[in-house]
């Protein structure tokens, strides 16, 4: 049995930067941190390390080094939550009382929901890989390199999903790969998205059709992966549009974006999720709607915005400031406006940088048209956000770009 003041669930991007800026007003013991991992990944790397651009461990830091000092960390993981009685139980058995709690557990990998994955993505040199496991991730470069001939075969989900960008960003770097060695016109690349769109915000939509036009990639909307079969090379597609047709492709390389959901632990707590099991919470205030002592950031949050790190920034702020109000006994003040982004890397030096909010309207940080192909923001991907990340946002100093957008457009814009 424990007891704090603040119990933060997670200590991935939310949770970590989060505690970060409650650390420094707490005192030693008031805020518990539970999360089971050894180690905290910068997942947004992960798309560089299947193009081979960075290693695995340029992505890894210990959770000790990240999480603040001054929170004691609970190496558990929460299997119930009890919101009624402002408790949860972990892992080890031990319950632990709270007089708030933000809930950032992320959203669960379900690799295993399609048949034949999980088997093909274990089997050496199977041309199956996926950027999104730290697990799988470094397939990814291995098939590039092995790819002699035939297709190459990249997928995105019939489920929410993390980074919705990043399923297609290995098509621009794999494609790209590909004329780099010499090997694309023997090549046959292909994208198939369960959604109707190629990305949800037509600015960069249009810049998008335009890049897989050029460049000679075949995109099929509302086309989902149901099965894999690794001893044949056989990946089975369902058309969302007709159901029961099926289309049965031969890969020499197939990239996965898995399903992914709401975890399991939340989806079990009926009185803290909403249907489809993220926490449901203000859109506005990311406080929860029955329990005001509950807030929660990031993935696991029903906020309607893109699930990405940048909305992680831009959320930490808020929450940060309206749970501080909660505890204090004043009004909420601070309203989320849907902010996310997502660095469209395109090839090997060149990123189109999408930032937008709720209403899925641009809400760019820089004085120039950002639908554009360009060579810095790549660079900003690849250089400047890690160090972003690891120095500032995860100590607390990073609220996203809304400051540096004001003073890029001086003031003239929102
Ligand atoms: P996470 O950072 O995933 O942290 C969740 C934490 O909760 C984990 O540490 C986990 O161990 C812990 N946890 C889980 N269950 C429990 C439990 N029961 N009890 C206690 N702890 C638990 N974002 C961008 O902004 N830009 C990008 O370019 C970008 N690219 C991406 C590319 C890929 C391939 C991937 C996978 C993600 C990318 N993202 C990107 C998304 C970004 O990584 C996530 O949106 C962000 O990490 C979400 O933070 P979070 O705190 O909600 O979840
Ligand atoms: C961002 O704030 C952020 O959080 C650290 C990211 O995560 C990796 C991003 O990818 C991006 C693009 C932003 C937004 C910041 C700027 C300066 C556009």
């Amino acid at each position: 049995e424990h007891n704090c003041k603040l119990l933060v669930v997670g200590g991935g991007s939310g949770g970590c930067s989060l505690s970060a800026k409650f650390a420094r007003n707490f005192q030693k013991g008031e805020i518990i941190i539970v999360e089971p991992s050894d180690v905290h990944y910068y997942q947004p790397m992960f798309t560089l390390i299947g193009g081979g651009i960075k290693k695995l461990e340029d992505s890894r830091k210990n959770m000790r080094d990240v999480l603040p000092n001054k929170a004691n960390w609970i190496k558990e993981s929460v299997v119930e939550f009890n919101p009624q009685k402002n408790a949860v139980t972990i892992s080890n058995g031990d319950t632990i009382k709270y007089d708030f709690m933000l809930v950032a557990v992320g959203l669960q990998l379900r690799y295993e929901a399609v048949p034949g994955l999980v088997e093909a993505l274990n089997i050496p040199n199977s041309g199956v890989c996926s950027n999104y496991s730290p697990n799988h991730v470094n397939k990814t470069y291995e098939a590039l390199q092995k790819f002699e001939s035939g297709n190459a075969v990249f997928t995105f989900p019939n489920t929410p999903v993390k980074c919705p960008g990043a399923p297609q960003k290995v098509v621009y770097i794999s494609e790209h790969f590909f004329r780099k060695t010499g090997k694309r016109n023997k090549a046959n690349v292909t994208y198939n998205t369960s959604l109707g769109v190629i990305f949800g915000v037509k600015k960069y939509a249009d810049a998008l059709w335009k890049v897989v036009k050029e460049r000679n990639i075949n995109v099929n909307l509302r086309t989902n992966l149901i099965e894999v079969q690794p001893e044949k090379k056989l990946a089975i597609f369902e058309n969302l549009d007709k159901p029961g047709e099926k289309t049965i492709v031969e890969y020499s390389m197939l990239h996965v974006a898995p399903p992914m959901g709401a975890p399991d632990v939340l989806k079990k707590c009926t009185d803290l999720v909403n249907e489809a099991g993220f926490v449901n919470v203000n859109k506005d205030t990311l406080q929860h709607v029955k329990f005001s002592n509950v807030f929660a950031i990031g993935d696991c949050s029903s906020s309607p915005n893109s699930k990405t790190a940048a909305s992680v920034a831009a959320q930490c702020n808020i929450v940060y400031k309206n749970m501080k109000a909660v505890m204090a006994g004043q009004n909420l003040t601070e309203i989320y406006n849907g902010y996310a982004s997502c660095p469209l890397v395109t090839g090997y030096g060149s990123c189109i940088m999408a930032e937008f909010d709720y209403d899925l309207n641009p809400l760019e940080t820089f004085p120039i048209s950002q639908d554009k192909e360009m060579w810095v923001m790549y660079m900003m991907k690849k250089d400047f956000m890690p160090t972003l990340y690891w120095k500032l946002m995860l100590n607390g100093y990073w609220n996203g770009p809304s400051t540096v957008r004001s003073l890029m457009h001086l003031g003239l814009r929102k």
